[in-house]
């Protein structure tokens, strides 16, 4: 195999945010872009010489000719096995099943998530380490750190590897498998839930459903699973066919992006179950007839009935939850009395308490949950779990959803996103908010006294690794709070999310809209940041 080393000058905006270095298209498409990152990837990594790498992607736009480059450079760089979705397609979660299952020595998957794709697009990539989960702080520094300087690249001289046919090819000292993208991961489904169950739960039409695949990564999952494994009828999988463009549309699960599906499912004729997923197939939206069930209410009440999963029946050893997720599942650690750790925005902050077997359930506010079977979010895996939590409860996801916060109290709870605000803009908001901090505790604002206000700072209780500047929170004494965080996922300008969360003991209460129940906390959420004020705008440009 020629191997050849390409000249290259250094970019400077090589930093992965919060899950992988995401930018336009056309960032990417620059001379050298895309090999820069991924030299830099293999140049901070040690002894995978002869070991295995697992490639695969959402199937944006870029995907394939992406994955022709990496496969080149992994081989220069040497790499002796290549595993590699079909279609150059794997979901995030499947990717890290698969890195886990073979022993690879890591993975790269090739993925904006929720954001758009398309020619004028997003386009992302992400490296995941042997556990199978995203590379932890101290990696994603070593690639920034190694792309401000790198100066060339190596990439071999092979012909361009067949992405569609399954099978193993030989190529001198590397060994290419193709392989189906949904196979073992479907295997494992079958492994941690109940499928006859299922099966009969679907098939007797106790429970029907739609699935919103969005045009991304999950419909080729979605239909081997709910409908040719399950037998839900081929209807109740739409949007199945993976575009290169998601349809134009934002592959981000929620009642905004997911129109159809949320028409249908508050519809009167809407069916028991309704579900989305995004465009790397690794968040979930899980809704019922006429119900939306929030991200941080579904973690707690996965957490409340795990025991009815086969796979989780002995209990959970703890859970874990992202910072601005709503403490409803600290509610249900407490009263089964297991622990409950609170980890900066991202997974790759639980990797380390899953590999510890500190916990085994967690999740976070926008749309993420998972559990120890791989080391990503997992969108299909917690439909699952909704799906057979219906068919072992016999109750409806309303019913489900009520009963749960009968027994724990509601923590109401949105988030507030404010997008493409211009740098400078977001920059003084957040020195404006951090300029308050020192004397906010003790002072009283309506119904509401600050107990705390702080920049959350995280120390990894197993290598004892420290992240700061993790989000500014407001905590109240009534346990209310408002957090403020910058994205670290977008590429125009910088997103403010505002997270709101109050607690309601009272069941008379907890059929309120949440955002007349949050409308003090989201006034003083703008007197504290003036968004609307220093941007002009009148209202959040998405409210989940
Ligand atoms: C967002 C979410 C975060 C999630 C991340 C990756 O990050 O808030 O919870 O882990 O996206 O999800 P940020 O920095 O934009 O708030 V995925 O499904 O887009 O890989
Ligand atoms: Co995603």
């Amino acid at each position: 195999m020629q191997i050849e080393t390409i000249t290259t000058h250094p970019y400077n905006d090589q930093n992965p945010g919060t899950s992988g270095l995401r930018k336009k298209v056309k960032v990417f498409q620059q001379p050298g872009y895309l090999e820069n990152f991924v030299q830099s990837i293999f140049d901070s990594l040690h002894g995978f010489t002869g070991k295995t790498l697992v490639l695969g992607g959402d199937g944006r736009y870029f995907n394939r000719p992406a994955i022709q480059i990496i496969i080149k450079m992994a081989a220069a760089n040497g790499f002796g096995k290549l595993i590699i979705g079909q279609g150059g397609l794997l979901s995030t979660p499947a990717a890290s099943h698969i890195i886990r299952k073979n022993n690879a020595f890591g993975g790269l998957i090739l993925s904006a998530s929720h954001n758009p794709g398309g020619p004028d697009e997003d386009f992302g990539i992400k490296y995941n380490v042997g556990n199978g989960g995203p590379a932890p702080e101290k990696y994603t520094n070593a690639f920034y750190q190694r792309s401000l300087t790198i100066d060339s690249y190596k990439t071999a001289q092979l012909e361009d590897i067949d992405l569609d046919r399954i099978g193993t090819q030989q190529i001198e000292g590397l060994n290419i498998t193709i392989v189906d993208p949904v196979t073992d991961y479907a295997e494992l489904m079958q492994s941690i839930f109940d499928f006859n169950l299922l099966k009969q739960s679907i098939s007797s039409g106790y429970i029907t459903l739609l699935f919103d695949a969005m045009h991304a990564i999950t419909g080729p999952y979605a239909k081997r699973i709910l409908i040719d494994i399950l037998g839900a009828i081929p209807d109740s999988v739409i949007n199945a066919e993976p575009l290169e463009d998601f349809g134009g549309h934002h592959p981000d699960p929620n009642l905004a992006h997911a129109q159809e599906l949320a028409e249908r499912m508050f519809s009167p004729a809407a069916p028991v179950f309704g579900a989305a997923s995004d465009g790397d197939g690794d968040r979930n939206m899980i809704t019922g007839s006429n119900i939306f069930v929030t991200p941080s209410d579904s973690l707690a009440i996965m957490a409340a009935n795990a025991h009815l999963i086969p796979a989780y029946a002995q209990g959970l050893r703890g859970v874990a939850r992202s910072m601005p997720t709503s403490q409803a599942v600290d509610r249900v650690a407490a009263c089964y009395n297991i622990p409950c750790y609170e980890t900066p925005t991202g997974w790759k902050f639980f990797g380390n308490l899953l590999d510890a077997g500190k916990i085994t359930l967690c999740g976070e506010e926008s749309f993420g949950t998972g559990s120890d079977h791989v080391r990503e979010k997992d969108g299909l895996w917690a439909v699952l779990f909704w799906l057979n939590l219906i068919a072992r409860k016999r109750q409806s996801v309303a019913d489900i959803v009520h009963e749960h916060w009968q027994k724990f109290g509601r923590d109401i709870y949105c988030r507030h996103d404010y997008e493409a605000v211009e740098m400078d803009i977001a920059n003084g908001i957040v020195e404006h908010l951090r300029s308050q901090l020192p004397a906010l505790p003790g002072q009283t604002f309506g119904e509401y006294t600050v107990k705390y206000a702080d920049e959350f700072s995280y120390e990894d209780s197993v290598d004892g690794s420290v992240s700061s500047n993790q989000g500014i929170r407001i905590g109240f004494e009534n346990g209310s709070r408002i957090i403020f965080r910058l994205s670290g996922t977008g590429t125009v300008g910088a997103t403010l999310r505002i997270y709101l969360e109050r607690f309601e003991a009272d069941a008379s209460k907890h059929d309120q809209d949440a955002q007349v129940a949050l409308a003090e906390l989201i006034g003083l959420a703008e007197q504290f940041c003036e968004v609307k004020k220093r941007t002009g705008r009148t209202e959040p440009d998405v409210v989940t």
